[in-house]
């Protein structure tokens, strides 16, 4: 067994992993972890320039490579800071470990004012993991990493913390590491997949629900076939974007807060198939909301979520890839022959929700075409919390999984651009574009120093309108238009972009189309400045 510190034991055991980056802000109490990544090729480290992108960054790489992103911050603040971003994780099931400093051992639990003591940090980061847990002493470090790893990667993937006193850092101890691990999945429940399959086969009008645990199992091939068996249309969440190609000829899109073209179809199913969703948003509007008599066959890699909002006839938990490629092969043997849902029909809907897009927002709508026009299928689009990305989750579409990105529940403002940087070191061959509002922007845009400093050349896009907008229009469509507090000065963020080193643009929407190509094929990161007016929000429309 090896003599290593505590430092070189979370390396090691972070390379054994399969770790590619640590991204950090340095501290005293972490600083064995920096020592030990002198002269280290196997790890690369990433300095931000605040802690909340330490996790936003992470959290942006797992989405896209589908595998644990890592943060290391301080105790105290440096926790608290990434506090928001961990929640944002922990909403949309992304497997982010959080490391974390904490104060000397000698020194816990007594609220003694040691440097950046918090008492006690475990229960502030509880309510945002899946696992946390305290390591006292070197030889527990490879085992706690590995453990957190597994937990990510079996059942719900959602964050995890593993806090170390500063002085077992810089002590040395016997360490053994573990090889990753390929944890089987549980077996499955096959007399429900024989339900689950009469049921859709026997169905007048099957309808599908993707959400985002469609996409976190990489179940999109499985899903595809049985829909294609079914003859079944599927609708996504936001989070469930590029489930199924949104050019497929059985996609209806994404639905959010009760509009999509899913509006249509739904209140004609009979049997819907919901996939890692807990159909929270879709319940809460009545256009995408399901009702009895309509039955639901509800799969989830999370046990609790079935049955939340909607009662499950048939309950599936477990991995979406396995249980899908079970159900599609159950709903081959009984051979389905009948054609459900017309494509004449299926084209109305769509037909009908592009016309509500061209009616209700025609501005946003132009301008998120154009985005789509001018990326690849594999460029990544992360949808900030403004108003075009609200607009993005009913109309752009999104063609393969793992392309668009969300903040979920969560609704982070602050997120996307930080989040945007780790999405481009997981694919940082493919086109990566944020759309961001200017008050979103400025919760990180010092993080363009980094995107500079690691040449991180993805493109941003600040929709400006001098304002928190849908607050502002929130006070403009529920409160008699008394505007207070949502009004915004901002610098040219233009100019911003190129005192940090980075490339500045501006375009009116109608510009667009022709400065982001030229944005794209820039070799350094790019800032995108568009006026707009504030505009309404799809959850502001009457
Ligand atoms: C952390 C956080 N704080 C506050 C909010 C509330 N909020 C939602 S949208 C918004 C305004 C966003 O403004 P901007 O980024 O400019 O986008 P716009 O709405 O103008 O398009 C605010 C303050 C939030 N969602 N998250
Ligand atoms: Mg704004």
């Amino acid at each position: 067994m090896p003599r290593v510190t505590g430092g070189e034991a979370v390396v090691e055991s972070l390379k054994r992993e399969g770790v590619e980056y640590l991204i950090s802000i340095p501290g005293v109490q972490i600083m064995s972890v920096f020592d030990a990544l002198y002269e280290e090729k196997g790890l690369r480290l990433i300095v931000v320039r605040h802690e909340q992108s330490t996790v936003y960054l992470a959290d942006g790489y797992a989405r896209v490579k589908g595998k644990p992103g890592v943060g290391l911050v301080v105790p105290g603040p440096g926790v608290q800071n990434a506090l928001a971003a961990l929640g944002t994780a922990y909403a949309c099931s992304s497997p982010v470990l959080l490391l974390a400093g904490q104060i000397e051992s000698k020194d816990l639990g007594k609220d003694g004012g040691a440097l950046h003591e918090v008492n006690d940090q475990l229960d502030m980061v509880r309510p945002v993991t899946k696992w946390c847990k305290r390591v006292m002493r070197v030889e527990e470090i490879p085992g706690a990493i590995h453990e957190a790893v597994r937990q990510m990667s079996t059942g719900r993937p959602r964050p995890t913390e593993v806090e170390i006193p500063w002085d077992t850092l810089r002590s040395s101890g016997e360490a053994e590491f573990f090889p990753p691990e390929d944890v089987p999945a549980s077996p499955p429940d096959r007399a429900s997949i024989r339900r689950a399959a009469e049921l859709l086969v026997q169905a007048q009008k099957p309808f599908i629900w993707a959400g985002g645990g469609a996409i976190l199992s990489d179940s999109s091939a499985d899903l595809k076939e049985l829909a294609e068996s079914l003859g079944a249309p599927v609708a996504t969440t936001a989070e469930g974007k590029g489930s199924i190609p949104e050019d497929h000829p059985l996609s209806l899109g994404g639905a959010y807060y009760g509009f999509g073209a899913a509006r249509w179809a739904l209140p004609q199913a009979d049997v819907a198939l919901a996939v890692g969703t807990r159909l929270t948003w879709l319940q809460m509007r009545p256009g995408t909301a399901l009702k009895p008599p309509q039955k639901l066959i509800h799969l989830d890699a999370d046990p609790s979520m079935i049955g939340k909002t909607y009662p499950a006839d048939v309950a599936l938990p477990g991995d979406a890839k396995s249980l899908l490629k079970l159900l599609g092969e159950e709903v081959r043997k009984k051979k389905v022959t009948r054609e459900r849902w017309t494509s004449a029909e299926l084209d109305q809907f769509r037909k009908n929700h592009q016309n509500w897009l061209q009616e209700k927002a025609p501005l946003q709508y132009d301008i998120i075409k154009t985005i789509r026009q001018e990326l690849a299928d594999d460029a990544i689009l992360v949808a900030g919390v403004t108003n075009i990305g609200y607009w993005a989750n009913l109309a752009y579409a999104a063609r393969r999984p793992r392309t668009y990105i969300t903040s979920s529940y969560f609704a982070t403002l602050g997120y996307s651009f930080p989040t945007a940087l780790g999405v481009k070191l997981a694919a940082p061959d493919r086109p990566v574009v944020c759309v961001v509002g200017d008050g979103g922007f400025l919760y990180g845009c010092a993080e363009l120093a980094t995107a500079v400093r690691y040449g991180i050349n993805l493109v941003t896009i600040v929709f400006n309108d001098q304002a928190f907008g849908s607050t502002k229009s929130d006070q403009l469509v529920n409160f008699k238009g008394r505007v207070v507090g949502t009004e915004l000065n901002n610098p040219d963020f233009a100019k911003l972009a190129e005192l940090f080193g980075a490339q500045g643009m501006k375009a009116d929407p109608e510009r667009l189309g022709k400065v982001l190509p030229e944005a794209l094929e820039a070799k350094r990161p790019v800032v995108i400045e568009v006026p707009l007016p504030t505009l309404i929000a799809p959850f502001q429309l009457p």
